[in-house]
């Protein structure tokens, strides 16, 4: 730990810091836990299984763990880390295993605002103190006492773009398409195909470095990846665009309900917040999508004033312009409905 602590008393690239700060806490322990927020998206599977591969090239000898659920619709992201770890078997023993407790163990939070929001269990972790977290998502100061040591920048499109530019040193050596489809899908994924204004220099700095050394075949599976939607998802964007509801002239809004997903899944329901969105006029589109049991996922996206701090109230959270909250049922989505057609 007194070595990690030094770090940042070098006079050195915030960047370079943390790179450091994160090899030597792995080298300090035998097994490492990389953790995501659940319902994940691209950004959230690309840094996790891209950090997976690049843990796991570089040491050989510990355990390296994803946690977490992953859709049907994104377990592609998941298998190319698995076809990856091909090309760097591990050197552990499998009966060593059982020998790792916690105290040997640290886990790497990506990509997830909130310590409630991670998918798996962090809890043992946290309480000793363990978890790193590297993440785009601005969030409240104390929030960061939470963790051991955190790497925050929220100027970064991506969790996908940091992790691309904090192993720069491996990245642009890889000859791993996994790798670098993993990355250049994650930053895909949260610049909605670079459109959207988190786009940078930077990003396209980072992608540049990728494509440079990425076949043209596997830029086509990934765009095809993201690109695309299924049947559940056309009949969705359909519903979006017959059912909104505008709250007033800045609000537009959505109620999906659980029958409407018709034998998709609830994941296949967020290309109706990315169809709202689109509409030109109103600033605020808000979409409440119905789980099985009778809760809802909220979705919120802003042009201009930020709406993470509303969804912070409904138990969510998020970037300032793209939150995602929960309401327990239909009264409290039109409690939250009622509060932004107030607001705006
Ligand atoms: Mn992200």
């Amino acid at each position: 730990m007194e070595t990690y602590m030094k770090m940042f008393k070098e006079p050195t690239s915030r960047l370079y810091v943390n790179h450091n700060a994160l090899l030597d806490l792995v080298s300090m322990n035998d097994k490492v836990i990389i953790f995501r927020h659940i319902n994940p998206d691209p950004d959230a599977l690309g840094s996790q299984n891209a950090l997976a591969i690049i843990l796991r090239q570089i040491f050989p000898n510990k355990i390296i763990e994803c946690a977490g659920n992953t859709p049907d619709n994104l377990k592609w992201m998941d298998n190319l880390r698995k076809e990856a770890y091909k090309h760097y078997p591990t050197r552990r023993k499998r009966a060593s295993d059982q020998l790792i407790d916690d105290s040997r163990t640290i886990g790497i939070v990506l990509d997830t605002a909130n310590l409630d929001r991670i998918d798996g269990d962090y809890e043992g972790l946290h309480e000793m103190h363990k978890l790193f977290k590297i993440d785009h998502h601005p969030v409240k100061h104390g929030y960061n006492l939470d963790y051991c040591n955190v790497f925050i920048e929220t100027n970064a499109s991506s969790t996908s773009e940091m992790i691309a530019r904090m192993f720069d040193d491996v990245v642009k050596e890889s000859e791993d398409r996994e790798l670098l489809a993993l990355l250049y899908a994650g930053i895909a994924g949260d610049t909605g195909r670079f459109m959207y204004d988190n786009t940078t220099n930077i990003t396209f700095d980072t992608v540049g470095r990728l494509l440079g050394r990425f076949s043209s075949g596997s830029r086509h599976y990934v765009n095809m990846k993201l690109g695309s939607i299924n049947e559940y998802q056309a009949n969705l964007m359909g519903y979006a665009y017959d059912r909104r509801y505008y709250l007033n002239d800045n609000v537009v809004s959505l109620v999906v309900p659980y029958s409407q997903i018709r034998g998709g899944h609830e994941a296949d329901a967020y290309v109706t917040i990315g169809a709202l969105q689109r509409l030109e006029k109103p600033e605020i589109a808000v979409v409440a999508v119905e789980n099985e049991d009778g809760s809802y996922r909220i979705h919120l996206r802003s042009k201009f004033k930020p709406i993470n701090e509303l969804a912070a109230k409904y138990n969510g959270g998020g970037h300032p312009l793209a939150a995602g909250a929960k309401a327990k049922d239909r009264d409290e989505v039109a409690k939250l409905f009622h509060e932004l057609a107030e607001e705006w």
